[in-house]
Protein backbone atom coordinates (compact mmCIF):
# COMPACT_ATOMS: atom_id res chain seq x y z
CA UNK A 1 0.00 0.00 0.00
CA UNK A 2 1.65 3.17 -1.48
CA UNK A 3 -0.75 6.31 -1.46
CA UNK A 4 2.40 8.77 -1.88
CA UNK A 5 0.28 12.02 -2.48
CA UNK A 6 -2.31 9.71 -4.57
CA UNK A 7 -6.21 9.44 -3.28
CA UNK A 8 -6.15 7.68 -0.22
CA UNK A 9 -8.70 5.12 0.04
CA UNK A 10 -9.56 5.14 3.93
CA UNK A 11 -11.61 1.86 3.58
CA UNK A 12 -8.36 -0.05 2.88
CA UNK A 13 -6.20 1.81 4.93
CA UNK A 14 -9.15 0.66 7.74
CA UNK A 15 -8.62 -2.66 6.46
CA UNK A 16 -5.00 -3.09 8.22
CA UNK A 17 -6.02 -1.21 11.03
CA UNK A 18 -9.04 -3.15 12.01
CA UNK A 19 -6.87 -6.60 11.24
CA UNK A 20 -4.12 -5.44 13.91
CA UNK A 21 -5.40 -6.10 17.58
CA UNK A 22 -1.86 -4.89 18.88
CA UNK A 23 -0.93 -1.06 18.18
CA UNK A 24 1.71 1.26 18.55
CA UNK A 25 1.32 4.78 17.72
CA UNK A 26 4.11 6.68 17.71
CA UNK A 27 5.91 9.96 16.36
CA UNK A 28 9.19 11.98 15.63
CA UNK A 29 11.68 12.97 18.49
CA UNK A 30 10.99 16.43 20.28
CA UNK A 31 6.96 15.78 19.32
CA UNK A 32 4.76 18.89 18.58
CA UNK A 33 1.06 19.40 18.50
CA UNK A 34 0.65 17.77 15.08
CA UNK A 35 1.99 14.82 15.96
CA UNK A 36 1.29 14.28 19.46
CA UNK A 37 -2.86 15.68 18.49
CA UNK A 38 -2.57 12.80 15.58
CA UNK A 39 -1.35 9.96 18.10
CA UNK A 40 -4.24 10.90 20.65
CA UNK A 41 -6.97 11.48 18.28
CA UNK A 42 -6.15 8.24 17.20
CA UNK A 43 -5.57 6.40 20.07
CA UNK A 44 -9.26 7.34 22.16
CA UNK A 45 -10.78 5.71 18.73
CA UNK A 46 -8.90 2.40 18.88
CA UNK A 47 -9.11 1.80 22.92
CA UNK A 48 -12.72 2.35 22.25
CA UNK A 49 -12.40 -0.96 19.36
CA UNK A 50 -11.10 -2.79 21.95
CA UNK A 51 -7.55 -2.88 20.69
CA UNK A 52 -4.09 -3.26 22.81
CA UNK A 53 -2.99 0.44 21.97
CA UNK A 54 -0.39 2.73 23.44
CA UNK A 55 1.66 5.57 22.49
CA UNK A 56 5.03 5.31 22.83
CA UNK A 57 7.50 7.99 21.62
CA UNK A 58 11.13 8.50 21.97
CA UNK A 59 11.10 11.80 23.33
CA UNK A 60 9.12 12.64 26.67
CA UNK A 61 5.37 14.95 26.43
CA UNK A 62 6.81 18.59 27.00
CA UNK A 63 5.17 20.22 29.26
CA UNK A 64 2.18 22.85 27.60
CA UNK A 65 0.64 19.93 26.05
CA UNK A 66 0.34 17.96 29.33
CA UNK A 67 -3.84 18.57 28.89
CA UNK A 68 -3.57 15.99 26.33
CA UNK A 69 -2.52 13.67 29.05
CA UNK A 70 -5.46 13.46 31.52
CA UNK A 71 -5.41 9.41 31.35
CA UNK A 72 -1.75 9.18 31.06
CA UNK A 73 -1.22 7.77 27.86
CA UNK A 74 2.33 8.85 26.78
CA UNK A 75 4.42 6.93 27.37
CA UNK A 76 8.49 7.61 26.61
CA UNK A 77 10.05 4.83 25.09
CA UNK A 78 12.49 2.61 26.99
CA UNK A 79 14.02 -0.80 25.74
CA UNK A 80 13.97 -2.54 28.81
CA UNK A 81 10.35 -1.74 29.57
CA UNK A 82 8.40 -1.56 26.39
CA UNK A 83 11.36 -3.90 23.83
CA UNK A 84 8.78 -7.03 25.06
CA UNK A 85 5.39 -5.17 24.31
CA UNK A 86 6.70 -4.37 21.09
CA UNK A 87 7.88 -7.58 19.95
CA UNK A 88 4.24 -8.85 19.80
CA UNK A 89 2.92 -6.31 17.94
CA UNK A 90 0.69 -6.66 14.59
CA UNK A 91 1.36 -2.97 13.97
CA UNK A 92 3.09 0.45 14.91
CA UNK A 93 1.88 3.61 12.60
CA UNK A 94 4.27 6.94 12.81
CA UNK A 95 2.67 10.21 12.61
CA UNK A 96 4.06 13.34 11.00
CA UNK A 97 7.66 11.71 11.11
CA UNK A 98 8.70 13.60 7.79
CA UNK A 99 12.08 11.46 8.11
CA UNK A 100 12.07 8.03 9.34
CA UNK A 101 15.16 8.58 10.92
CA UNK A 102 13.14 11.24 13.53
CA UNK A 103 11.90 7.91 15.22
CA UNK A 104 15.51 7.57 16.82
CA UNK A 105 16.07 4.52 18.85
CA UNK A 106 12.33 3.34 18.38
CA UNK A 107 13.47 1.89 15.16
CA UNK A 108 15.81 -0.73 16.50
CA UNK A 109 12.81 -3.18 18.48
CA UNK A 110 10.88 -2.32 15.19
CA UNK A 111 13.21 -3.72 13.02
CA UNK A 112 14.35 -6.66 15.43
CA UNK A 113 10.67 -7.75 15.51
CA UNK A 114 9.93 -7.04 11.96
CA UNK A 115 7.10 -5.37 13.23
CA UNK A 116 5.07 -3.89 9.95
CA UNK A 117 5.08 -0.03 9.37
CA UNK A 118 2.42 2.24 8.95
CA UNK A 119 3.17 6.08 7.46
CA UNK A 120 0.36 8.70 8.19
CA UNK A 121 1.73 11.84 7.15
CA UNK A 122 1.78 15.29 5.18
CA UNK A 123 5.31 15.63 4.63
CA UNK A 124 6.76 14.21 1.25
CA UNK A 125 8.41 10.66 1.16
CA UNK A 126 9.87 9.09 -1.84
CA UNK A 127 8.24 6.57 -3.83
CA UNK A 128 10.67 3.68 -2.76
CA UNK A 129 10.11 4.10 1.37
CA UNK A 130 10.75 1.70 3.89
CA UNK A 131 7.03 1.52 4.85
CA UNK A 132 5.12 -1.01 4.82
CA UNK A 133 2.01 1.04 4.62
CA UNK A 134 2.64 4.65 2.70
CA UNK A 135 -0.43 6.80 3.56
CA UNK A 136 0.40 10.46 2.29
CA UNK A 137 -1.01 13.75 1.83
CA UNK A 138 0.60 16.88 1.42
CA UNK A 139 -2.06 18.70 1.06
CA UNK A 140 -3.23 18.08 4.26
CA UNK A 141 -2.66 21.52 6.73
CA UNK A 142 -2.13 18.33 9.49
CA UNK A 143 -1.07 14.78 10.34
CA UNK A 144 -3.93 15.32 12.40
CA UNK A 145 -6.35 16.26 9.50
CA UNK A 146 -6.05 13.09 8.09
CA UNK A 147 -6.83 10.88 11.49
CA UNK A 148 -10.17 13.19 11.21
CA UNK A 149 -10.37 12.25 7.45
CA UNK A 150 -10.22 8.44 8.51
CA UNK A 151 -12.39 8.92 11.61
CA UNK A 152 -14.94 10.55 9.40
CA UNK A 153 -15.21 7.71 7.32
CA UNK A 154 -14.73 4.54 9.28
CA UNK A 155 -16.53 5.53 12.64
CA UNK A 156 -20.47 4.49 12.66
CA UNK A 157 -20.67 7.21 15.76
CA UNK A 158 -19.21 10.78 15.97
CA UNK A 159 -15.72 11.73 16.90
CA UNK A 160 -14.79 11.17 20.67
CA UNK A 161 -14.91 14.63 22.49
CA UNK A 162 -10.53 13.24 23.69
CA UNK A 163 -9.76 12.34 19.35
CA UNK A 164 -10.99 15.86 18.64
CA UNK A 165 -9.42 17.57 21.30
CA UNK A 166 -6.32 16.03 19.63
CA UNK A 167 -7.12 16.63 16.15
CA UNK A 168 -7.82 20.18 17.03
CA UNK A 169 -4.50 20.38 18.65
CA UNK A 170 -2.95 18.97 15.67
CA UNK A 171 -4.53 21.30 13.30
CA UNK A 172 -4.67 24.56 15.26
CA UNK A 173 -0.66 24.14 15.52
CA UNK A 174 0.35 23.05 12.25
CA UNK A 175 -1.52 26.12 10.73
CA UNK A 176 -0.21 28.48 13.36
CA UNK A 177 -3.28 29.46 14.78
CA UNK A 178 -5.13 28.81 11.47
CA UNK A 179 -3.13 31.81 9.99
CA UNK A 180 -1.23 29.89 7.69
CA UNK A 181 -1.56 29.18 3.61
CA UNK A 182 -2.40 26.18 4.56
CA UNK A 183 -5.22 26.55 6.58
CA UNK A 184 -8.75 25.15 4.43
CA UNK A 185 -11.94 24.78 5.15
CA UNK A 186 -11.36 21.35 6.76
CA UNK A 187 -9.34 23.26 9.47
CA UNK A 188 -12.07 25.14 10.09
CA UNK A 189 -14.60 22.25 9.89
CA UNK A 190 -12.57 21.00 12.81
CA UNK A 191 -12.88 24.03 15.14
CA UNK A 192 -16.70 24.05 14.86
CA UNK A 193 -16.57 20.27 15.68
CA UNK A 194 -14.46 20.66 18.70
CA UNK A 195 -16.19 23.77 19.23
CA UNK A 196 -20.01 21.89 19.27
CA UNK A 197 -18.26 18.85 21.70
CA UNK A 198 -17.39 21.46 24.49
CA UNK A 199 -14.02 21.86 24.15
CA UNK A 200 -12.49 25.47 25.19
CA UNK A 201 -10.60 26.38 22.70
CA UNK A 202 -9.42 29.05 24.11
CA UNK A 203 -7.67 27.19 26.80
CA UNK A 204 -5.82 25.51 24.30
CA UNK A 205 -4.51 28.52 23.24
CA UNK A 206 -2.98 29.44 26.44
CA UNK A 207 -1.86 25.98 26.91
CA UNK A 208 0.57 26.23 24.37
CA UNK A 209 1.17 29.81 23.38
CA UNK A 210 0.68 31.70 26.79
CA UNK A 211 2.72 29.45 28.78
CA UNK A 212 6.30 30.40 27.76
CA UNK A 213 9.30 29.59 30.41
CA UNK A 214 11.01 32.75 31.89
CA UNK A 215 14.12 30.81 30.27
CA UNK A 216 12.60 30.73 26.91
CA UNK A 217 12.19 34.79 27.42
CA UNK A 218 15.72 35.26 28.79
CA UNK A 219 16.94 33.42 24.86
CA UNK A 220 14.46 34.95 23.33
CA UNK A 221 16.64 38.18 24.21
CA UNK A 222 19.71 36.37 23.59
CA UNK A 223 19.06 35.26 19.71
CA UNK A 224 17.24 38.58 19.03
CA UNK A 225 20.34 40.77 19.58
CA UNK A 226 22.45 38.67 17.58
CA UNK A 227 19.79 38.50 15.07
CA UNK A 228 21.28 39.48 11.48
CA UNK A 229 20.04 40.15 7.82
CA UNK A 230 20.91 39.17 4.30
CA UNK A 231 19.88 40.08 0.75
CA UNK A 232 18.55 43.81 1.94
CA UNK A 233 16.34 42.29 4.72
CA UNK A 234 15.17 39.40 2.87
CA UNK A 235 16.52 36.97 4.93
CA UNK A 236 16.75 36.93 8.26
CA UNK A 237 18.86 34.65 10.08
CA UNK A 238 19.87 33.64 13.76
CA UNK A 239 21.83 31.08 15.57
CA UNK A 240 21.56 29.46 19.03
CA UNK A 241 24.02 27.89 20.94
CA UNK A 242 24.82 25.20 23.54
CA UNK A 243 26.56 28.24 25.47
CA UNK A 244 23.41 30.62 25.06
CA UNK A 245 20.73 27.61 26.20
CA UNK A 246 23.05 27.45 29.37
CA UNK A 247 23.16 30.62 30.48
CA UNK A 248 19.36 31.10 29.57
CA UNK A 249 18.80 27.64 31.49
CA UNK A 250 16.84 26.55 28.32
CA UNK A 251 15.47 23.07 26.78
CA UNK A 252 15.04 22.56 23.54
CA UNK A 253 11.27 22.67 23.67
CA UNK A 254 11.94 26.45 24.45
CA UNK A 255 13.09 26.40 21.15
CA UNK A 256 10.40 26.02 19.07
CA UNK A 257 8.63 28.49 16.97
CA UNK A 258 11.72 31.20 17.02
CA UNK A 259 11.63 30.62 13.22
CA UNK A 260 8.01 31.19 12.64
CA UNK A 261 8.19 34.56 15.04
CA UNK A 262 10.84 35.73 12.80
CA UNK A 263 10.00 35.20 9.45
CA UNK A 264 6.53 37.75 10.64
CA UNK A 265 9.31 40.81 10.57
CA UNK A 266 8.09 43.16 7.63
CA UNK A 267 10.23 42.54 4.59
CA UNK A 268 11.68 39.37 5.64
CA UNK A 269 10.59 36.24 2.93
CA UNK A 270 12.98 33.64 4.76
CA UNK A 271 13.95 33.25 8.18
CA UNK A 272 16.29 30.46 8.96
CA UNK A 273 17.58 28.82 12.54
CA UNK A 274 20.74 27.34 13.16
CA UNK A 275 20.23 25.28 16.22
CA UNK A 276 23.18 23.75 18.26
CA UNK A 277 22.01 20.59 19.65
CA UNK A 278 25.44 19.46 20.89
CA UNK A 279 29.13 20.02 20.46
CA UNK A 280 29.06 18.74 16.79
CA UNK A 281 25.03 18.46 15.70
CA UNK A 282 23.26 21.13 14.75
CA UNK A 283 19.29 21.55 13.07
CA UNK A 284 18.33 24.31 10.43
CA UNK A 285 15.10 25.47 10.25
CA UNK A 286 13.89 27.70 7.11
CA UNK A 287 10.58 29.61 7.41
CA UNK A 288 9.17 30.91 4.11
CA UNK A 289 6.50 33.45 3.42
CA UNK A 290 5.69 31.82 0.11
CA UNK A 291 7.27 33.71 -2.20
CA UNK A 292 10.73 31.80 -2.27
CA UNK A 293 10.42 28.08 -1.49
CA UNK A 294 13.01 26.54 0.81
CA UNK A 295 12.37 22.81 1.28
CA UNK A 296 14.71 22.36 -1.65
CA UNK A 297 17.52 24.30 0.41
CA UNK A 298 17.11 21.79 3.21
CA UNK A 299 17.45 19.41 0.93
CA UNK A 300 20.77 20.26 -0.35
CA UNK A 301 21.71 19.53 3.89
CA UNK A 302 20.54 15.95 3.40
CA UNK A 303 16.94 17.40 5.40
CA UNK A 304 13.45 18.27 3.96
CA UNK A 305 10.12 19.75 4.31
CA UNK A 306 7.24 21.16 3.57
CA UNK A 307 7.72 24.46 0.64
CA UNK A 308 7.43 27.38 3.41
CA UNK A 309 8.40 25.15 6.46
CA UNK A 310 11.60 22.72 6.30
CA UNK A 311 14.67 21.76 8.01
CA UNK A 312 17.43 19.34 7.97
CA UNK A 313 20.67 18.15 10.53
CA UNK A 314 24.05 18.90 9.84
CA UNK A 315 27.27 18.04 11.50
CA UNK A 316 30.48 20.36 11.59
CA UNK A 317 31.52 23.62 13.83
CA UNK A 318 29.51 26.50 14.17
CA UNK A 319 31.69 28.93 11.81
CA UNK A 320 31.83 26.61 8.88
CA UNK A 321 28.08 26.10 9.44
CA UNK A 322 27.15 29.43 10.11
CA UNK A 323 28.90 30.36 6.42
CA UNK A 324 27.68 27.72 4.53
CA UNK A 325 24.00 27.66 5.41
CA UNK A 326 23.55 31.16 4.97
CA UNK A 327 25.72 31.34 1.34
CA UNK A 328 23.54 28.57 0.44
CA UNK A 329 20.53 30.09 1.21
CA UNK A 330 20.95 33.61 0.33
CA UNK A 331 22.62 32.44 -3.41
CA UNK A 332 19.20 30.02 -3.85
CA UNK A 333 16.93 33.12 -2.83
CA UNK A 334 18.94 35.39 -5.35
CA UNK A 335 18.54 32.92 -7.81
CA UNK A 336 14.84 32.21 -7.24
CA UNK A 337 14.78 36.34 -7.45
CA UNK A 338 16.24 36.62 -11.08
CA UNK A 339 14.54 34.24 -12.40
CA UNK A 340 11.10 35.29 -10.81
CA UNK A 341 11.61 38.50 -12.82
CA UNK A 342 12.18 36.66 -16.36
MN1 LIG B 1 2.71 18.21 10.89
Amino acid sequence: MNYNNTPIDWNKVNHVIENANSIMLTTHENPDGDGLGAESGMYYHLIQQKKDVRIVNFSPLPNHYKYLNEDNIFECYDSTFHDKWISNLELVIIFDVGDYIRIRTLANPIEKFNIPTMNIDHHPHPDKNVFKFNIVDLTAAATGCMVYDYLKLVRKKPILKNSLLGIYTATMTDTGCFKYSNTDEKCHQIAIEALNVGIETHKIYQYIYENSTKSRIRLMGEFLSGLEYELDGILAWFSITQEMMRLSNATKSDVDGFTDMVRTISGVEVSLMIFQQDDSNYRINFRSKGKFSVNDIAREFGGGGHPYAAGALVIGNLSDIRKKVVETTSSSIKKKMISSRI
